[in-house]
């Protein structure tokens, strides 16, 4: 088997970054498909050696498609993705449309791949802060147990899109130039009412608020994680922060093991091994995981790895990896990949009627 593919939001950020990482992918390709709105129409993409044009998303852009890769926003998930099911397409959607609904598989191939089998055409892709963090806690969930995360977040500013990476842009310019600001109009949320600058700054705001004084991206780290982990028991709180980054979340982690005592080496070890996971973990070498070092590379970068001296089931961490690729792009092709591996690149011809 071949595949049509079709990437959805192809213009973005994150879409630019699905088709760098599709052109290196093991997939077999039949041909890929660059999707964006019609402001993007005739727009040129090289791939593979080829000029392709951009074409306006419609439904009947997903006739013949075989897997759709969403990343236009969470409106265009919710108009077309059922759309592109019914046309027979298996949709990896990465946006937080439909992460939570039950019949809808949240993936992180290193932790929950086996979840896959029960999709009915949509599958979703963790938000990106909450990606990196099950990558490098589930094999410390696997051996030692884990009560409880407390994290806090440094993301970068590519997390929130190609548009808002240029008012960051252009802010630090001209605050660099001694030039008059213009007035931000995206950060640190594009449908929230008050706009504040990035550049130079730190906003402990991402996403809209939402209850009990937590953002939707901390709602998502909380729901997500206990989603993926399959456990509803785990208490988990986070405060997600936008930082003046480009690309590459940064993680403040303390957790709570279901053990006492367990070393710093052992938890060295464990993440040496795990998949996906780079321990860059040496004080004496000033060694531990930077943003800047972590551009374009798929992995979790783990370091600052200590014990809590107060809680004997304490441990801290610092989880750095890029947004866009393991966060976004290269999680959602991964579970292309596990789903060509699994032959599960298909959806069922009774789906339609019987849910
Ligand atoms: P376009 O460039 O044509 O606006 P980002 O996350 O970097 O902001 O990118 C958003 C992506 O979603 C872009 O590729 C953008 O295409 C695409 N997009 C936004 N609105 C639509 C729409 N109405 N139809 C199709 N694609 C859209
Ligand atoms: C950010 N995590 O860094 C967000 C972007 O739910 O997919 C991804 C939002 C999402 O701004």
């Amino acid at each position: 088997t071949e595949y049509v593919i079709a990437v959805v939001g192809a213009t973005g950020a994150v879409g630019k970054k699905m088709i760098e990482i599709l052109e290196n992918s093991s997939l077999p390709l039949k041909k890929v498909v660059f999707l964006a709105s019609k402001r993007s129409v005739g727009k040129q993409i090289s791939f593979q050696g080829q000029i392709y044009q951009v074409e306006e998303l419609t439904p009947e852009s997903f006739n013949g498609v075989d897997i759709a890769l969403f990343s236009a926003g969470g409106a265009i998930s919710e108009r077309y993705a059922q759309e592109a099911v019914n046309r027979g397409a298996v949709v990896i959607d990465n946006t937080s449309a439909f992460r939570m609904h039950s019949d809808v598989p949240l993936v992180v191939p290193e932790v929950n791949e086996a979840a896959l089998a029960a999709h009915r055409g949509i599958i979703a892709n963790p938000n990106c802060s909450t990606i990196q963090m099950m990558v490098a806690l589930d094999p410390i969930r696997q051996a030692y147990g884990l009560e409880r995360i407390i994290v806090s977040t440094y993301q970068a500013v590519s997390g929130a899109g190609a548009e808002a990476i240029e008012e960051m842009t252009t802010q630090a310019q001209a605050m660099l130039n001694h030039e008059p600001v213009p007035t931000p109009e995206i950060l640190p949320c594009g449908s929230d009412k008050r706009h504040y600058p990035l550049a130079f700054n730190v906003l402990a705001q991402i996403d809209e608020f939402s209850e009990a004084g937590y953002t939707l991206e901390e709602w998502k780290m909380m729901n997500e994680t206990k989603k993926i982990m399959a456990d509803n028991q785990i208490k988990v709180a986070a405060t997600c922060v936008r930082v003046p980054v480009m690309t590459g979340h940064s993680e403040s982690v303390f957790i709570q093991l279901k053990h006492a005592d367990v070393s710093v080496k052992a938890i060295q070890e464990l993440l040496t091994a795990a998949p996906g996971v780079t321990v860059q973990d040496d004080p004496s070498q000033q060694i531990y995981p930077q943003p800047l070092t972590s551009v374009d590379l798929p992995d979790v970068f783990v370091g600052r790895i200590r014990k809590d001296l107060d809680d004997a089931y304490g441990i801290h961490l610092w989880i750095v990896s890029d947004n866009l690729i393991k966060g976004a792009a290269w999680n959602s092709i991964q579970i292309a990949e596990s789903l060509h591996r699994l032959d599960l690149v298909r959806v069922s011809d009774k789906l339609g009627g019987d849910n």
